[in-house]
């Protein structure tokens, strides 16, 4: 891992697009203590919508990791995902009643329907493991440095958004995104040329959905 791999090739290529996803405006408005509330709470309860969707793509990564992968280890990299998403959703439901944001009336915007719909494409058995592997640490990867920014030397992250911060700029999520980034990049070393050229894309169009995620938090719904 001294050397570069191929996804750090790709960020830098597409270095401006990355900055986009990890350092919008939005998660820059909670570093530096400005952030709008109600902003916070359309991003509050679309993640949420998100993080439901979000689950039985990361089971369909985990079958895979168990049938194609060939090392054992990837499935359990794969299992601690879903696990935290276990608490994740739980901690949603314990944020939304905290904000008063009801999730039953929370209704899709179109940036989450149309990132919903990326996910189930990825979930056909067309695309590639190490194409799926790209996107699934691409997805994890922008709300670990978003989030970890928040909590950097001298944030002036509001208090009561430390706890939203933690849950994906923690050290532990940090080295779990090492581990995703690793077998994604050891599944690359092997693909196709093909398999190579979609997986950029796919990196390319996670980064996109991300910050068309970030934008929907500007309508303050
Ligand atoms: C939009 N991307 C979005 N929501 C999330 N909860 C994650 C990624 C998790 O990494």
């Amino acid at each position: 891992s001294e050397k570069k791999g191929v996804i750090d090739t790709w960020i830098d290529k597409h270095r401006s697009l990355y900055a986009a996803a990890t350092r919008h405006d939005f998660v820059v408005s909670i570093r530096d203590g400005s952030v709008d509330l109600s902003s916070f709470k359309t991003w509050l309860g679309q993640d949420y919508l998100f993080v439901r969707g979000f689950v039985p793509f990361v089971a369909n990564v985990l079958i895979r990791a168990g049938k194609e992968s060939g090392e054992t280890s990837d499935m359990e990299v794969v299992l601690g995902g879903l696990a935290s998403l276990n608490d994740e959703i739980e901690w949603f439901k314990s944020e939304g009643s905290k904000w008063g944001v009801d999730f039953s009336t929370v209704v899709a915007q179109k940036a989450n329907q149309e990132y919903s719909r990326f996910l189930e494409a990825l979930m056909s058995s067309e695309v590639e493991y190490s194409v799926v592997m790209t996107a699934f640490w691409a997805i994890e990867a922008v709300y670990q440095e978003s989030f970890a920014h928040c909590l950097g030397d001298g944030n002036k992250t509001p208090a009561e958004l430390i706890g939203a911060c933690n849950r994906w700029g923690n050290d532990g999520f940090r080295q779990y995104c090492l581990s995703v980034k690793n077998i994604a990049e050891r599944c690359l070393e092997n693909a196709s040329r093909e398999a190579l050229v979609e997986a950029e894309d796919v990196l390319v169009r996670v980064l996109e959905h991300e910050v068309a995620f970030w934008e929907m938090s500007r309508g303050g719904q």
